[in-house]
């Protein structure tokens, strides 16, 4: 048995070639196929929906080709109803919500147009499906909201991507009104990111490499960024020692923008503006004595600025000056910041809840033992520095610390 999928004008329809005298309609123009006998006629109306007559075995090419498409266009739809769930009932919010809707339709509509449902279903086949098992570590691993957003987003925009591609072999038409739902939904997660962010990303495990404890094994890309992959949620990277030269800095911050642009998450710069901007990080972190917020403001424009705070006078003005976030510390005694202070506890973490509503990052002496009780005070994230990076088995600790945080226990 013979069989084809034809392109009869921008709709697919499948037909059997089985009988050589096979005859079908393509709206209502005659279309010779290179079989040398089949004339075929085939209108919506007439086209063999029956799909186990369409293709058999040996169209790999084309059933292969339909199997990427059925399975990228569920992509596409899910990662987008993931995010409009989000944002429908988290934020209630009615255009948003209806602008992911729309571009699913639209996806939808543009398919459907092109391809018999029916074959797409036909060609459906997950038992089979080689990627089936293959799973990622980080699928796993989400941490916190924009973690979802950008998880779901991403796998939207690359199963459009796909179909953009693979529509051009039957309709370039089709495959740039795709292409346009595409921008669509960059457009989409920034604005989404930007709507559940005043908190800009900025939540769940936070992690700080710090060179001063890290030493040269921050260079190991592998190394951090198997942590990283383990559930880290916000990086931010600390280089204390005046020897390092800004050359190295900048060499090291792409390092991790990579990691992080890889992970999908922040990378923020303690204390350096100028080095947030030239390995364009996602932010600064600064101290009360480092450059004033509006300052940094005019500089790093609408990059994020956290504010480490040891008081609720503190954090209350960190939120008038219009930092993005803040940390507040040392919670418990550390041994990491020589110059801490000392512990405040998880009291003044519910003072400071109850009146700045910026995202609160708790952080000094916190690791797996003491967690449970920092996220009773329902903290957006958790920085940690040595309970990881002292860990015998860092990316262990990674996961565990970030399974509690999502549990919230
Ligand atoms: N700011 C307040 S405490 C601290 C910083 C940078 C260090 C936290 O490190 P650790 O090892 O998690 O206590
Ligand atoms: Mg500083």
């Amino acid at each position: 048995m013979e069989s084809r999928i034809a392109n009869c004008g921008s709709r697919i329809c499948s037909f059997s070639s089985n009988s050589r005298f096979a005859i079908l309609l393509c709206f209502s123009r005659f279309a010779i196929r290179d079989s040398r006998f089949a004339i075929l006629l085939c209108s919506s109306r007439f086209a063999i929906r029956d799909s186990r007559f369409a293709i058999n075995k040996g169209d790999r090419m084309d059933k292969g080709i339909l199997r990427i498409i059925d399975a990228n266009f569920n992509r596409a739809r899910e990662g987008l109803r993931v995010v409009e769930e989000l944002v429908r009932f988290e934020l209630n919010n009615h255009g948003m919500s209806e602008r992911l809707k729309g571009i699913r339709h639209s996806i939808t509509g543009l398919i459907d147009k092109a391809f018999d449902s029916s074959l797409l279903i036909y060609a459906r086949d997950s038992q089979s499906d080689v990627g089936l098992n293959i799973q990622i570590d980080t699928e796993d691993c989400r941490t916190g909201r924009a973690g979802i957003i950008k998880a779901n987003m991403k796998r939207s925009q690359e199963a459009i991507r796909v179909l953009e591609e693979f529509t051009k072999l039957y309709s370039s038409e089709t495959s740039r009104e795709i292409k346009a739902l595409r921008y669509q939904v960059y457009e989409l997660e920034q604005d989404v990111l930007q709507a559940f962010g005043r908190d800009k990303g900025i939540q769940g495990l936070y992690l700080i490499l710090d060179y001063g404890l890290l030493g040269e094994k921050i260079w190991d890309k592998d190394y951090v960024g198997e942590i990283i992959a383990a559930g880290i949620g916000v990086v931010q990277l600390r280089v204390k020692d005046e020897n390092m030269p800004d050359s190295k800095l900048i060499m090291l911050g792409n390092m991790l923008r990579e990691i992080t642009e890889e992970a999908g998450i922040p990378l923020i710069i303690n204390d350096r503006v100028d080095i947030a901007l030239a390995v364009s990080a996602d932010g600064v972190h600064l101290g009360q004595d480092d450059m004033p917020i509006g300052v940094a403001r005019n500089i790093i424009g609408n990059k994020i600025i956290g504010i480490s705070t040891h008081s609720l006078a503190q954090a209350q003005q960190a939120a008038k000056n219009g930092a993005d976030y803040i940390g507040i510390g040392p919670v418990y005694a550390t041994t990491t910041k020589h110059d801490a202070g000392k512990p405040l506890g998880c009291k003044i973490i519910k003072k400071i809840r109850k009146t700045v509503s910026l995202p609160i990052i708790a952080i000094g002496g916190i690791n797996q033992h003491n967690l449970a009780e920092v996220l009773k005070t329902d903290t957006e994230g958790i920085a940690v520095v040595s309970a990881i990076l002292k860990a015998s088995d860092p990316v262990a600790v990674t996961r565990m610390i970030a399974e509690m945080f999502l549990r919230g226990a």
